[in-house]
């Protein structure tokens, strides 16, 4: 590990930028993170945080009572850039690469000769070279690198980040992390600065090669995920237990099926594999075919649903209850970020499908406003819920719904996507 102490600045504290910024500063480097929320700079300089993130809270609060991170809205010089920022996807599935163009411009004011640039955000391959271009057009007396260029004044590299939501601050220590440089010496310059903080390796490569490695990750999961959803419609058809089946299966040697679930969501593994499509549509047909049928599971979700709250109607006198059980987009965070389970939530009171519809989520404090603003909605305790509901949807398998006693869903349709009761 090297231990030359630099002034690093990170664009963007959401989930990636902000833990990376503490466990910066938690290894003696001066961080700076630049924000574009004034409240998010607020809370950081408070030392709290703003998303739930188990150990984070502590890290970020010692960082900057340590004097060694501080949240700014306007960029100012350092040694290093790294660029956390969101990229996400438009309505045809083309990536969105506006937040990484505006990072781009604000921080090249501030370049100086010698500086590293390092961009983490997932990325369409070919998103480095563009960056390169973005900083060049703005800053015309400081020469950036193309693929073999010899003398730079600015390295620039692609390091994604690989961390799970949920486990970041272990993972981005322990992980192993793939560094791309648009040159090799851009490379071993980014490497140097991961190895002051990655206990695991951190491996060289080109900058298409790593913006393609972070997509690969994210579609083998998307295709994996997709094939343990397949197997629940088509069990579903031939009345089969499905996690009796996988668990079955699973006791061959070299087979390993993931869970079914409502849907795949978050801001990772629902997006990446779109950049893949969009790059090469004609080659990408079995990621592209993932893609459907993970996002075609919501609506499998809600027939089911229909179908429960139909048969109900029919034996009950009064309206029917139903409890929607998690909205997060997995397990114990709080993240809603294309949540399948929010999907579904919505589409069940946009159709009306029950009288009175209970929310249980215990990550968070308030419903979201597309919930909120519908009459006969509301966010619920667990075992208000359970009592009152007529039809019970368990659509994240958070820790606190696992250990419901049966008898609570006696005489209750139950609609368990996670398998987490069976
Ligand atoms: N899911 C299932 N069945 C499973 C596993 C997951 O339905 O067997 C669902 C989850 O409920 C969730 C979605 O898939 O809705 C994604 O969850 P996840 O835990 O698989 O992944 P993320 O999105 O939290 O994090 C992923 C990770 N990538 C891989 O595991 C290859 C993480 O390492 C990445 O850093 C992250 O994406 C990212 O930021 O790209």
């Amino acid at each position: 590990m090297s231990s030359r102490k630099l002034k690093i600045s990170i664009v963007g504290l959401g989930y990636i930028g902000l833990p990376t910024a503490a466990v910066l500063a938690s290894v003696g480097h001066e961080v700076v993170g630049i924000e574009i929320s004034q409240a998010i700079v607020d809370v950081v300089n408070r030392g709290e945080i703003h998303i739930v993130e188990p150990d984070l809270d502590g890290l970020v609060q010692a960082a900057v009572h340590s004097g060694r991170l501080r949240a700014v809205m306007a960029a100012e010089p350092a040694d290093a850039f790294i660029i956390a920022v969101p990229t996400p996807f438009m309505n045809d599935h083309q990536p969105d690469l506006r937040h990484v163009e505006q990072a781009a411009r604000a921080i090249a004011p501030q370049l100086q000769r010698g500086n590293l640039v390092i961009l983490e955000s997932t990325s369409p391959v070919g998103t480095t070279e563009k960056l390169a271009g973005w900083l060049a057009e703005e800053r015309p007396d400081l020469r950036f690198p193309v693929a073999g260029s010899k003398e730079t004044d600015v390295h620039l590299a692609y390091c994604p980040e690989r961390v799970l939501p949920g486990s970041i601050v272990s993972e981005l220590v322990r992980n192993d992390r793939v560094v791309g440089g648009l040159t090799p010496p851009c490379a071993e310059k980014a490497r140097h600065l991961y190895e002051t903080f990655v206990r695991g390796q951190c491996i060289a490569t080109d900058a298409r090669t790593a913006e393609m490695t972070k997509l690969t990750e994210n579609a083998f999961r998307d295709v994996n995920i997709a094939f343990a959803n397949e197997l629940s419609l088509i069990c579903d058809q031939l009345g089969i237990d499905v996690w009796e089946l996988i668990a079955l299966a699973n006791r061959h040697p070299r087979v390993n099926i993931l869970n079914p679930g409502p849907g795949v969501g978050g801001h990772c593994i629902a997006v990446d594999p779109w950049f893949i499509v969009d790059s090469a549509p004609q080659a990408a047909r079995l990621i592209r075919a993932a893609r459907e049928v993970n996002d075609g599971k919501p609506e499998w979700v809600l027939n089911k649903v229909a179908e429960a709250v139909a048969a109900a109607r029919g034996r009950l006198d009064r309206g029917v209850v139903v409890a929607c059980l998690g909205l997060a987009f997995k397990a114990n965070i709080d993240d809603l970020r294309e949540s399948p389970s929010l999907e579904i939530a919505e589409r069940l009171v946009e159709r009306r499908f029950a009288d009175r519809l209970l929310v249980v989520e215990p990550y968070v404090e308030a419903l979201p406003a597309a919930l909120a603003s519908h009459a006969g909605v509301e966010l619920s305790e667990l075992d208000a819920a359970l009592a009152a509901a007529d039809v019970v949807v368990l659509l994240v398998d958070h820790q606190q719904f696992k250990g419901v006693p049966r008898d609570a869903l006696a005489g209750k349709t139950v609609i368990d996507t996670r398998g987490l009761w069976r």
